[in-house]
Parts: structure tokens; sequence; C-alpha cells
């Protein structure tokens, strides 16, 4: 089935930690072997075997138009051409800044970075500068890339791993960063009541994508803005997965609340190494060079990241209707789905925002990272393998997300249930 992959894994575990260079792609969670890609092209990616999948990884969230878009790629090309790398301002980051201003109405001045880990590190640290205090809370199972400060309780890999945080993060810091369970108002108005004196920001996924897709409960956001607001603490939305997956622009769009910073990633990159953080102009204005907090990055605004990221906005923001329809394919498979589940008297949760969605193996609701928890990863990762084997890639962990793209065809649905039906048989 997949040998050459595991030729490659074997030579890879040797000169590269795990074998991979983010943990969560080592299969580790679902006890199989990675496929190694040779090549992704629309809602496909093709191991290096030859097998085709259609694919709902799509590169843990980026690839929104679907892979090797001929358009996106022609502009890849096309800066490449150019030069790789200047080091000096380009007229692509002042064009990717204005549109990312204009989709996002909180956003009055943004720097670029080259990942999500990147911008949370430095929004938080612009909180810290801009307040004048040191404490920062997040929420269990949220995950905000690999900053010390954020890996406390985080989701996705730690989650996956079951890394209680992480060995190498000073307990001095980790003691800055307090975790409370995501939708607990109550929790927050104690905590935010408790260290306000010292309390710069909190940090959350407004839809969590990394305990596996939970949502806000109604108004809990609405009164995160109001107790943060009311005692002077900045609020940080961390939308690197949620910036244009459910809408154009951010889920903040849709909820029209303001936070104070946003982070994002993923798919304003198109598939080339992006982050970016902003928000609103008193506070960047703190960032150096004209402000004492510091930030910087030898590759921030590459040029053929931002050709990637500009055309893969620009086409996004040309088809925003596309949204509605893309929405509509994703509910219309988790229900197929679930039915299918029903028939084989498999107790499941689906949790869906817009294109991305988990199926949780628990009978119970999820709604924070103890009632994720629970459910059975052993199940997810049977599942997990029986789809693959039938040509169906899913994140390899019970604690991500699944995305579909507008590469996605209602061919691919029809596989995908096909797929789901013959995995449930073995079951
Ligand atoms: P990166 O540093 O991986 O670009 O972004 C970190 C990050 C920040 N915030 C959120 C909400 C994120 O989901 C992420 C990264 N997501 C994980 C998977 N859910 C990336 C996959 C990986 O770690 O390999």
């Amino acid at each position: 089935m997949n040998p050459l992959s595991r030729t490659l894994f074997e030579k890879a575990k040797k000169i590269i930690p795990g074998g991979v260079n983010s943990p969560v792609r080592a299969f580790g969670a679902v006890q199989a072997t990675p496929i190694f890609i040779r090549e992704a092209q629309g809602s496909r990616v093709i191991d290096v075997d030859g097998n085709e999948y259609v694919d709902y990884v799509m590169s843990w969230g980026p690839m929104m138009l679907g892979h090797s878009h001929p358009v996106v790629t022609e502009a890849i090309r096309q800066a490449a051409g150019r030069g790789a790398s200047y080091g000096a301002p380009t007229e692509l980051e002042v064009e990717m800044a204005e549109i990312l201003i204009d989709a996002i109405p909180s956003l009055q001045m943004v720097r670029m970075v080259s990942s999500g880990t990147e911008a949370v590190m430095s929004a938080v640290r612009l909180a810290r500068g801009y307040t004048g205090r040191n404490k920062i809370i997040k929420f269990a199972g949220c995950y905000h890339g690999h900053a010390d400060s954020l890996l406390v309780k985080a989701g996705s890999g730690v989650a996956t791993l079951g890394i209680p945080g992480s060995p190498g993060i000073p307990a001095a810091l980790a003691e800055l960063t307090i975790t409370l369970p995501f939708n607990d108002i109550e929790a927050v108005e104690a905590a935010v009541e408790l260290h306000r004196d010292d309390l710069a920001c909190v940090i959350i996924e407004p839809v969590a994508g990394n305990m596996g897709v939970v949502s806000p409960k109604p108004g809990f956001l609405e009164k995160l803005r109001d107790v943060t607001e009311k005692h002077g603490v900045l609020l940080i939305f961390d939308e690197v997965i949620t910036g244009f997956r459910l809408t154009y622009g951010g889920y903040q769009n849709l909820i029209h609340i303001e936070p104070d910073l946003t982070c994002l990633g993923k798919i304003i990159g198109g598939g080339l190494p992006v982050g970016a953080f902003g928000g609103k102009r008193e506070i960047m204005e703190r960032l150096a060079p004209i402000g004492p907090v510091y930030q910087a990055g030898t590759l921030s605004g590459n040029p053929v990241a931002m050709a990637a990221g500009l055309t893969t906005l620009q086409i996004l923001r040309d088809n925003r209707d596309a949204y509605e329809m893309l929405d509509r394919r994703t509910f219309h498979i988790c229900d197929e789905i679930l039915a299918l589940f029903a028939q084989k008297g498999l107790p499941v949760k689906i949790n869906r925002a817009g294109s991305m969605f988990t199926i949780f193996f628990t009978p119970e609701e999820v709604f924070d990272f103890a009632s994720a928890g629970r459910s059975d990863t052993e199940g997810y990762a049977r599942y997990f393998r029986g789809m693959l084997a039938n040509g169906i890639s899913l994140a390899p962990s019970q604690f991500e997300a699944a995305f579909l793209s507008f590469a996605h065809t209602p061919e691919d649905m029809e596989k995908t249930l096909a797929a789901c039906a013959q995995t449930l048989k073995a079951l």
C-alpha cells in the first residue's frame, strides 16, 4: 500500500526528530505510518506510492482554494522570478496590509510575520508592552503555536501527544499564563477580577479548531469582550484558523465583535509561510521602529509569500459569495456522515463551523476541552486508518479539524461518503 512512504519514514526518523518537521504529522495518535506526499492538485493529494486521496487536512487549513490553484501558482512563479527575498520593503506588503485592513474592520494597522506562532508570540509581547502587565489568560484546548507562554494546556499537537505543557518552559514564565475552561464566562470573570492588576490580555480562538472544532456558546464572546473592556485588559482573537475560513474576513466580522488585536496565518499565505498580527493603531504604534516593543523577521513580508497570500485573498474577495455554498456543502456531508454512524449504532457528535468540522467519538456534547477529552481517541484512530485505506485523508488526531475547500466537488463528497460507509462496516 505505502512501501515508499514506509522507507522514507524509516530514513527520516534517523535524521529528523520523529521523522517529521511538525509532531502531528507523525501519525502517532492514530498508530499509522505517515504518508509522504508527492504532489497535490485541487482537493486531492497523491502520495509517493502514487495513491490518491481526497484531502481534508488541506495543509491544516491554508488551502482554502484547493491545492495548486493555477492563478496562485502562476503568481508564485512570477514573484520567484523577480527574486526570492530582498530584506527591503515592497509594494506587495502594502497591498497585503491594505487587503487585510479592508477585510477586517478591527484592523487599523497590521504587521506581517512568517507563521501563526510568530504572530501570536508578537501580539502577546505587544499586549504586555502596551499594558505594562505580565499575565495572560488562555483557554484549555486552544492552541496558539509553540511560543513558551502559550504552550500551557494547549490543544493540537500538545493535546494529541498528551504533553501536559512542555519541558523547557521556565516555571516563572508558565505561572504568568492562566488557563481557563473554554465557554466558562464565570471562570473568566473571576480570573479577571483576581488578576486584573497584572493582566495584559486574554487570547482565544473565537471558534476553537485545536481541541477539535468547538464553537463559543451564545453570548460567551460578547461577555468576554465586555469584561476585558471593563478592566482595560486587551482581547486578542487568534484567527489563524478562522481568518478567511468562515467568511471573507474574520469570525469577528460575523459576530460584530472588535478585539484589540487579531492574529492571522494559514489561508492568508495561500500555502506559503505567512502570519500577521494587527489591531488598534494606538497599540500597533508601540512596535519598533516607532515604538519600544521590539519585533522583527528576516523573511517577514517575503515577496513570494506575499504574492501567494495576496492572490489567494483577491480570489476569495472577488468570490466571497461562494462561502455560503461551501458551508452548505459542509453541512450536507456532516449530515450524511452522522446518518451513516447512526445506522452503525456508533455514537458520535459532529461539531461544524463553516467549512471546518470534527467528528468526536463521544455520545456527549463537546463544548470545551474536558468534554472533547472524553472522546474515544482509539475509535477515532480506527476510523482514520479505515478512511485512509479507502482513499480519504483526514487529520491524524481527534483534536483537529477537517477542512473543505472551494476545490472539493460533489464527486469528492460521494467518494467520502462511500469510504465512510465502507470503513464503518469494518469498525
Ligand atoms: P503555525 O506556527 O503552526 O503557523 O501557527 C500556530 C497556530 C496558531 N494559532 C492557531 C489557532 C493554530 O491552529 C496554529 C497552528 N495550527 C496547527 C494545527 N491545528 C498547525 C499544524 C502543526 O502544528 O503542524
